[in-house]
């Protein structure tokens, strides 16, 4: 039997983990966090995520914070984060922490893997020499390779088998050998590329294609809002189209480790070599605008009440970045927060995935202590609010930060109702 270890059991590396185990591999899990090792060998997923919870009852992954036991593995594949700074520079510290901690207990034959989204030549650049450090030598005494996360938190459907994967290795070998592995575990397609960079860039640009299409729609729910258009309307007729268009939605923001994130690790790597992605960055600057275009939506609806932001009482429904998953990483709602509360809004805070970080226990609570509404999460509890309901609870205004409401019939109630482009 043979053994692959697992280094970082979060979204990526556990589901990785469950399913190596479920196809008859011995599973190493390694991780700094000891709580997390503790509760993974107890069977327990420490992370809220429907996947994983599941899976790992049955799972034999035998969980530790010893980076030695690599040294038992035929197969090392690193799935540690790989986030930006304040400043949007990307943070490669857990990269190279992982790539470091491993060095010294390697061995012959095995095969290396980077799962986390990185700058193209992370790979061959920057992890091959640390492991070198170890006196074997990349593409003879070990593989190694790229092969990228492709995990989607709370997608019930692209499970982590079902997903089509693409490898690529700093030796053709090193292709050959991970794409074996990845051939072994999943049931999608494993596509093998020209090299390790090749894999890498292919993740940097599916996930800046997305940005790049969530910020154009957001300009153009802007544009529309003045022109008084009702941007999803328009985005239904164009989705008639059956080729060449493809929907994405105007929102209060994009947040999450991969959307929001990875575009910088491209922009900024691109200037090592003289390139200036300005049609990234403003795609960036476009979607970081939103949360404070929210903001202003908001103020400049309160006027018209002839109210003031500053005393509000207003309830922010949501906090995660997008809907049914617990994660706050890089989410809109904290930046709608910080700039209400700079405006000393009275601010009650929901999120059914996040009870110790709300103000209230219920939706319902959150409605009885406030005037107006603010939507920043699509959770499907809110997704569910009625009409009705917000008349009931006396709500004079609703901020739909992700246009899920019943526009019409808040309206038809008295309601002041604005979304996104709507
Ligand atoms: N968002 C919009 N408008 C859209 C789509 C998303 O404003 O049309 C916002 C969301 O509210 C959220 C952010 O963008 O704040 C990111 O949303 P996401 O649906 O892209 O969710 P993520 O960040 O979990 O993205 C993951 C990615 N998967 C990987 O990186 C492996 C992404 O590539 C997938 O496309 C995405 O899931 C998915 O399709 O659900």
């Amino acid at each position: 039997m043979k053994t692959v270890a697992i280094i970082g059991l979060g979204y990526v590396g556990l589901p990785l983990a469950c399913l190596s185990a479920k196809k008859g591999y011995e599973v190493i899990g390694i991780d700094i966090d000891k709580e997390k090792v503790s509760k993974i060998n107890k069977n327990i997923s420490p992370i809220d995520d429907d996947y994983i919870k599941e899976n790992i009852k049955k799972a034999k992954i035998r969980a530790t914070t010893e980076f030695s036991d690599v040294n038992k593995a035929d197969y090392i594949i690193i799935c540690v984060p790989t986030p930006v700074t304040k400043k949007h520079l990307p943070d490669m510290s857990f990269v190279e922490n992982a790539t470091k901690a491993i060095t010294p207990h390697l061995k012959k034959g095995q095969t290396i893997v980077l799962e986390s989204t990185v700058h193209p030549g992370t790979t061959n650049e920057i992890m091959q020499p640390i492991l070198e450090k170890s006196g074997l030598i990349a593409g003879k005494d070990f593989y190694l390779s790229h092969c990228p996360e492709r995990i989607d938190p709370g997608n019930k459907k692209w499970v982590v088998e079902k997903i089509p994967r693409v490898v690529g290795g700093i030796t053709p070998e090193s292709t050959k050998k991970t794409a074996e592995f990845y051939k072994s575990i999943i049931e999608a397609d494993v596509l093998e590329v020209k090299s390790s960079k090749e894999a890498e860039a292919a993740k940097i640009m599916e996930n800046s294609f997305r940005d790049i299409n969530i910020a154009f729609i957001n300009e153009m729910a802007k544009s529309f809002d003045k022109a008084g258009i009702d941007v999803l309307d328009v985005i239904k007729g164009a989705s008639t189209k059956p080729f060449a268009f493809m929907a994405h939605y105007p929102g209060c923001g994009v947040g999450g480790h991969c959307i929001s994130v990875d575009p910088y690790y491209l922009i900024d790597n691109a200037k090592t070599y003289g390139f200036d992605h300005e049609f990234l960055l403003l795609a960036r600057k476009i979607n970081n605008s939103m949360p404070e275009y929210t903001v202003e939506l908001l103020s400049d609806q309160l006027n018209a009440l002839g109210k003031s932001v500053k005393g509000a009482k207003i309830a922010v429904l949501g906090l995660a970045y997008k809907g049914n998953v617990d994660d706050i990483r890089e989410s809109p709602a904290l930046e709608i927060i910080e700039l209400l509360k700079k405006k000393k809004s009275d601010l009650i805070i929901y999120d059914p995935y996040l009870p110790d970080m709300s103000d209230v226990k219920s939706l319902s609570e959150a409605l009885d202590m406030s005037d107006y509404v603010l939507i920043a999460t699509d959770h499907k509890e809110f997704r569910e609010i009625k009409a009705e309901t917000l008349k009931e609870k006396n709500i004079k205004l609703v901020i739909d930060g992700r246009n899920i409401l019943e526009k019409d019939k808040i309206v038809e109630l008295g309601i002041k109702y604005k979304g996104i482009g709507r």
